[in-house]
């Protein structure tokens, strides 16, 4: 029984240079070589241009007024431009908050809000989204957008500088100053702002770095398809890979021929995933058309891929290399990977570079031993600095500098960790973070509904789906499809509910907590039937 060390050594992690100068401190090296291209398109910066597109960005940025520690909001499926955006804002010392395209109007605003972000980007197809949630939000000065949209500023008006408002005199503070700020509604609750440090971003990107694998081939080409806005695309994609000097092949949406074809023609070497996709890669007919020869590595998180699926992936391909990983927004996201050059299927691999773990238990928080199945505690550099404006939740996240991840788990004798269930209420369809508190608080707000629960279903293909036990208004004569379309109608479509009960009671615990362990038991209990 005890604190686990990762079984790597421990590396030093920079804590004076900002992000953005850490990212790119070797692109002057990697000069022409192509950094970002547009899968469907073609279109490509090369780490100079790239280079050079920052500070000019940077510098339009000043120009306006926007100063270190103003947050600016990226609205937009993945693009290569995207990356300059990012570190533009971040590379004068201000704040990006990412945000899921699919998110309605409504969405947006609340998270622009909350953030207190002053100006957001999107694409054409989102402008209208996005100039609706700019009215809502008095903090807003204008939208940019990728193109052109009406009402909204092109965003290659941004890229018509020369430079030399690019603030000389910025002092970033990494181990304080915030460079990212993601939402992740954590083991409990509503979305909450993650304030991920300079510090935190480049640490981790420093930890996966000592993993190796990305660096450890000639000319790695990575592809670009889970999405930017998500921690696990833009930390370990978009920003790991140029840091190594790897190339991107970006892809703005997952359609499975255009996938196929990028990865054959670009011949990418290292295909990050999310369990669905590993899925379509074992089950369909098409992938036997394609040419994988060239991919060394294809890496799996976001949500548990057992052993009979990265069995079959890799009976059917042949990749040198599948691995998983472990991570969360919280800890910007990397705390768990199987070693390189190991095959472990089934488990998320061991604490990385400068991380510890601990299991407890969940009701008497003492320490486990070897096999015990408990919570996961992670403690190391790339641990938030805690939510934003809620140092209660930040509270009860973050113990004794140990980040309680409300995942459910044990290690074996190797310190391989395997997740075997979730203690916390999230939702996780298809690797997205569905919140249970937010679609309970919009079903409560239907007039016929006298109260709910949401709980996550398990389904093979998206991992989980969002159902809702539903007790009606006395004499109420409201039907699970209205529930369904009332819901459908205020959310992301990957948040829609599937599946609606209609129940006498909502089983809450004395303090009024819903018991949604008794919920999932029903459901467990039935599908065994
Ligand atoms: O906050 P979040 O949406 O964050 C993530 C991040 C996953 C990453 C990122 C980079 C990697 O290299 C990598 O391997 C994984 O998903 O959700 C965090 C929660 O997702 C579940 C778990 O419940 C976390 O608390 N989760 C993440 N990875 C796995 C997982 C996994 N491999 N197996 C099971 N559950």
């Amino acid at each position: 029984m005890s604190i686990i060390k990762s079984p790597h050594p421990d590396i030093a992690i920079p804590d004076d240079v900002s992000l953005v100068d850490h990212v790119t401190k070797d692109f002057d090296t990697f000069g022409d070589r192509v950094a970002l291209v547009d899968g469907p398109t073609g279109r490509s910066y090369t780490f100079s241009q790239l280079k050079k597109l920052i500070r000019v960005c940077g510098s339009a940025l000043t120009r306006l007024g926007f100063k270190q520690h103003d947050v600016f909001a990226i609205y937009s499926p993945n693009l290569p431009e995207f990356a300059i955006i990012f570190f533009g804002v971040i590379g004068i010392g201000g704040t990006v908050t990412t945000v899921n395209p699919l998110y309605t109007a409504d969405e947006l605003a609340h998270q622009l809000e909350m953030s207190g972000a002053s100006y957001v980007i999107t694409i054409g197809m989102f402008a209208d989204k996005a100039k609706q949630a700019k009215d809502k939000c008095d903090k807003i000065k204008d939208v940019y957008v990728f193109g052109e949209a009406e009402g909204c500023t092109p965003f290659s008006s941004l890229l018509r500088d020369d430079g030399s408002a690019f603030p000389a005199d910025v002092q970033i503070n990494p181990r304080e100053d915030v460079a990212v700020l993601p939402y992740s509604s954590g083991t409990t609750g509503l979305p909450k702002g993650v304030m991920l440090t300079h510090y935190n971003f480049i640490a981790n990107l420093e930890q996966m770095r000592q993993d190796g694998s990305i660096a450890a081939v000639a000319n790695p080409s990575l592809l670009g398809l889970l999405p930017f806005f998500h921690i696990y695309g833009m930390s370990v994609i978009l920003a790991g890979s140029l840091l190594v000097g790897a190339n991107v092949v970006v892809l703005p949406k997952f359609d499975q021929e255009l996938f196929l074809k990028c990865i054959q023609d670009y011949k990418v070497t290292h295909v990050h995933l999310v369990p669905p996709i590993a899925l379509f890669l074992a089950k369909h007919p098409m992938v036997d058309k394609y040419d994988f020869s060239h991919v060394q590595e294809l890496f799996c998180g976001a949500a548990p891929m057992g052993k009979e699926l990265s069995d079959a992936v890799r009976n059917r391909l042949n990749v040198p290399s599948i691995r998983q990983g472990f991570g969360m927004t919280e800890t910007s996201p990397v705390t768990h990977v199987v070693k390189m050059g190991e095959s472990k299927p089934g488990s998320v691999g061991v604490p990385i570079g400068n991380t510890e773990m601990k299991v407890v238990d969940v009701e008497s928080g003492k320490l486990l031993g070897e096999g015990e199945d408990g919570e996961l505690c992670v403690r190391g550099p790339q641990v938030m600095k805690g939510y934003l404006n809620n140092p209660e939740a930040t509270a009860n996240t973050i113990k004794d500098g140990w980040l309680h991840t409300g995942d459910i788990g044990h290690y074996d004798s190797e310190c391989n960790f395997y997740v075997v269930d979730r203690l916390k209420e999230l939702i996780k369809y298809k690797g997205y973070q569905v919140p249970p508190a937010e679609l309970e608080a919009l079903l409560l707000s239907e007039p016929r509904v006298q109260d709910a629960a949401v709980i996550g279903v398990p389904d093979l293909e998206a991992g989980e789906l969002p159902k809702a036990y539903v007790v009606k208004k006395a004499d109420s004569d409201v039907t699970e499809e209205d529930i369904k379309q009332f819901i459908a109608g205020k959310v992301a479509p990957y948040k829609k509910l599937r599946f609606v009960e209609f129940t006498d009671q909502i089983p809450k615990s004395a303090s009024g907590k819903i018991l949604r362990r008794v919920l999932k038991q029903k459901e467990v209990e039935r599908q065994k039937k």
